[in-house]
Formats: structure tokens, sequence, C-alpha cells
């Protein structure tokens, strides 16, 4: 892979160029980009050109940008239905890789890229980087998962294309991945928030002050994770965390950064063009309210995708970025649809939890969230770790510290949960996606 050459000390990088595109050249580039994915979903995926012609659209009516909306959604349940390659628009002697998301029921869910696919997709991951102000010189430790998941080798040849020197370690193995991170000088690392916070508990066992080492950047995604979670990502580790945000069906890592200011994430729109609709009607929302994320991919080739509804949450950020990308940005993705349960009418998000808890002084951020079903009553109880010290107090802290938890769930999200602290290292810690929700209910 081609590494371009950063001669500006890195403060700019040309493959970030299209961030900053005037608003009028950006639109005209999406919608040449546009037209150009519709006709060729529209030639080669039987899908998509059987849900335009039902509608009776032809790839030459989309005009405008808005003419989007006239196209039909894609859901994640169409990649199922024509598994394993049934969305591919090349042949298979253009398909240089495949990636599959395991999927928690079930057959998994297969995407692919052509050799100029993966080239955008290392160009994306590279200004993602770029965007959290890493650059040549840098030294990342990517503990994203190599293997069919996209986390590990999307972010490998983007840091490589940035020009950095990349650790391939995978995740996994934590007490290695301490020592490497010592021995070798590691200045980023690139990993799920949750095993973040897990390897710097590690470190603190280990007698290891992280504050202590050049490390200086967490690049965390691929689960929802709170303004709490950053703050103790960076308080104990002495660095700047940041959100990044993609998904398989779109491309894996790179749809999404945040830049240095922190403030939303920006969407590599000249890539994947971002709708935000009601999540019931398919309807677009104003700007600034909240719904369902769905994109339309503008350049790939091996696996063109429509409208394709997210399921994740956000909003628009309508203010202009302090760092002057003009590419949009949108809210951390704080929850999916999906992944709301109800509880005694209650609508309620694990990330709404999470920040409850962190609320709390003492609180830990390894929890469980345990839903069941007690004569025909739903019931919550939510376990969660409080700090060795305050484990080893007296009853009467831990009761105290049990009410404030309680007290802070319950303004956050209006019920009552039974709240269990638990020792230190009771919660099962991931090495990628943590598993916060576990609902015993009979459905
Ligand atoms: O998780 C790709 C990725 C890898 C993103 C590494 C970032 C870093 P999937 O396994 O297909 O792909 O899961 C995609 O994960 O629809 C969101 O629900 C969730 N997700 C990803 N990033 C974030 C984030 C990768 N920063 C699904 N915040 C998405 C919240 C996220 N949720």
């Amino acid at each position: 892979m081609r590494t371009l050459w950063n001669d500006a000390g890195g403060e700019f990088h040309p493959v970030c160029a299209p961030d900053f595109l005037p608003l009028d050249r950006l639109q005209g580039l999406q919608l040449q980009r546009l037209r150009a994915t519709v006709k060729r979903a529209y030639e080669n995926v039987a899908l998509f050109r059987g849900r335009m012609e039902e509608r009776g659209i032809r790839p030459g009516d989309i005009r405008s940008l808005d003419d989007i909306r006239s196209l039909p959604f894609t859901e994640k349940t169409d990649l199922r239905d024509t598994y394993p390659f049934g969305l591919f628009a090349s042949p298979m002697n253009e398909i240089v890789r495949v990636h599959a998301s395991s999927g928690t029921t079930g057959k998994p869910t297969v995407v692919a890229y052509t050799e100029e696919d993966i080239e955008v997709w290392a160009s994306v991951m590279a200004r993602t980087f770029a965007c959290n102000g890493l650059h040549r010189g840098d030294i990342l430790q990517n503990a994203y998962g190599y293997g069919l998941f996209t986390g590990g080798l999307g972010a490998h040849y983007g840091a490589e294309m940035l020009g950095m020197t990349v650790i391939p370690i995978s995740g996994g193995q934590t007490d290695r991945q301490i020592m490497i991170m010592k021995d070798f000088g590691v200045t980023a690392i690139s990993c799920t928030p949750s095993y973040f916070i897990h390897l710097v508990e590690r470190a603190g066992e280990l007698g290891i002050d992280l504050r202590d080492l050049p490390i200086r950047a967490g690049i965390f995604g691929a689960e929802p994770w709170t303004e709490g979670i950053r703050r103790h990502a960076e308080e104990q580790a002495g660095i700047k965390a940041y959100d990044i945000y993609g998904l398989s069906e779109i491309i894996g890592p790179g749809v999404a950064s945040e830049c240095t200011e922190q403030g939303g994430i920006h969407i590599f729109e000249d890539h994947f063009y971002p709708e935000i609709v009601d999540p019931k009607t398919g309807e677009p929302i104003p700007d600034g309210e909240s719904g369902e994320l769905v994109f339309t991919t503008l350049s790939k080739k091996a696996m063109p995708m429509i409208r394709y509804r997210t399921h994740d949450i956000t909003s628009f950020i309508t203010e202009e970025c302090a760092c002057g990308r003009t590419i949009r940005r949108v809210k951390r993705v704080g929850a999916r649809s999906d992944d709301m349960f109800i509880i005694r009418g209650v609508n309620v998000f694990p990330s709404q939890i999470e920040a409850a808890l962190l609320a709390v002084e003492g609180v830990q951020p390894h929890y469980q969230i345990i839903l069941t079903r007690q004569k025909g009553l739903d019931q919550m109880e939510v376990q969660v770790e409080v700090t060795p010290e305050l484990f080893s107090d007296q009853v009467r802290d831990l009761e105290s510290v049990q009410r404030r938890i309680s007290k802070s769930i319950e303004g956050t999200v209006g019920i009552r949960a039974a709240v269990r602290l638990v020792e230190p290292h009771t919660i099962e810690r991931s090495m990628g996606k943590a598993k916060r929700l576990i609902d015993n209910r009979e459905k």
C-alpha cells in the first residue's frame, strides 16, 4: 500500500483534503458519485433493480441529492436473505477481500471489497487518524481484532497509509499488550473503549501507571460509550480519547470520526451519504432532532449500499466545527434502536444506565444489566463493580453508595432498579465489544 508523504509536520496530510471542500464542491461530488452508485447497483444487483422497478424508478431519475429519498431502504435482513454473495456488484475475480460480522443469530452477514474499495477504506481510516491528531512518527498499537471483524485490518491499512508505525497486536493477551505498550514507546492505541478500560485496570494491578508512558491517544469505537467512560480513560491513562464510528455494511471503521475538538463525529460524506430519518416512518426529520442514521455508499464498487438503515440513533450538529472541516458532524451514537429495552412500559437504553452509574463516585465502569420476569412483572437488576477501597469499607458505606446509584438510575430513566454491588473483577471483561445487557425474560 502506497504511503503518502506527510511533509507538513503532521498538521495536514493530502489525503485529508476532502474534509475541507467548499460545500458546493462537496455536493457536486456527492451527486456525481450517487448517480454512478445507483446505476451500478441497478445494473448489477438483482435486489436493488427489483426494488427500483417496483417503484418505477430508473437510475436516470436521480438528478439531485434530494432525489435519494425516492430510493428504497436496505436492511440488515436483506444481507441475510441474499447470503452469502447476493448483494455483490462485482464479479468474484475482482473481489480481493471479504469480511463478515458474527451476528447474534444464525448466519453471519458478509461484506466485500475490490482493490479500489480497499484504497478508499485505507484513505478514510487515514483521515480518521489524522482527525485524531496522529501522524507519521506515531506508534499505533492496533488492538482491534484482526480477522473477519473489520476493526483490525481496517485500522491497519489506514495507519500505514498515514505513515504511522503499526503494531498489529489484535485483541486479547492483556499483559503482553501492556508490556509492548511500555517497551515499544506506543503513542496511540486503537481498541474498543471497554477493552481499554480493562487494560488500564490490569496495568494498575501490574504496578504500571499509563500516565507515565508516552501514550497520548485512544482511538475508540465499535460500541456505544459515554462521556463518563471518556473521562475515566483520559484521567486514568493521561490520554485524549477519540470516538470513531463505522459499520461493516458501509465499509467498517472509517465512516465517521471525532476531530481533536471532541465535539461530535465528522462523517466522511464524500464517500458515505448520511440521512437521519424517523425510525418509525422513514421520513426525514429536521436537522438537530434525533433519529436513525441511514447511509448510502458513494464509491463502493464490490457492494454498494443504498439507504442502509443502521438502527443507530443520533442527530446532525448544525454549528460549524472549530477545526475547519466542512464535512458534517453528528452527535456520538449513544444508542441503537434495537438495543433499547422496554421495562414496565419505559424505553431504556443501556447507555443511559451507564451515564447514571458513572455519575456516582466510587463506581467502576464495569457493569451488567440483567432483566428477568418474576410473577409476570419485569425486574431490572444492575450489577456494578465499585473500587476495592469502597468494597472493603463498612457495610454502611456500601449501602449509601447503593442508594445513590438507585437514585441516579431512577432520576435518569424514571424507574427503580435493584442495584447489586459486586467485588472487583466479578463482571466478565471483554476483548472486543462488551455485552452489557442480559435479557432473561422469556419472550
Ligand atoms: O464495529 C466497525 C468498527 C470497528 C467501528 C472499529 C469502529 C471501530 P460492526 O461490527 O459491523 O462494525 O458494528 C457496527 O457498531 O452500527 C454501531 O451500532 C456500533 N458502533 C460502531 N462504532 C460505534 C461508536 C464495527 N463509535 C455497529 N459509537 C454500528 C457507538 C458504535 N456505536
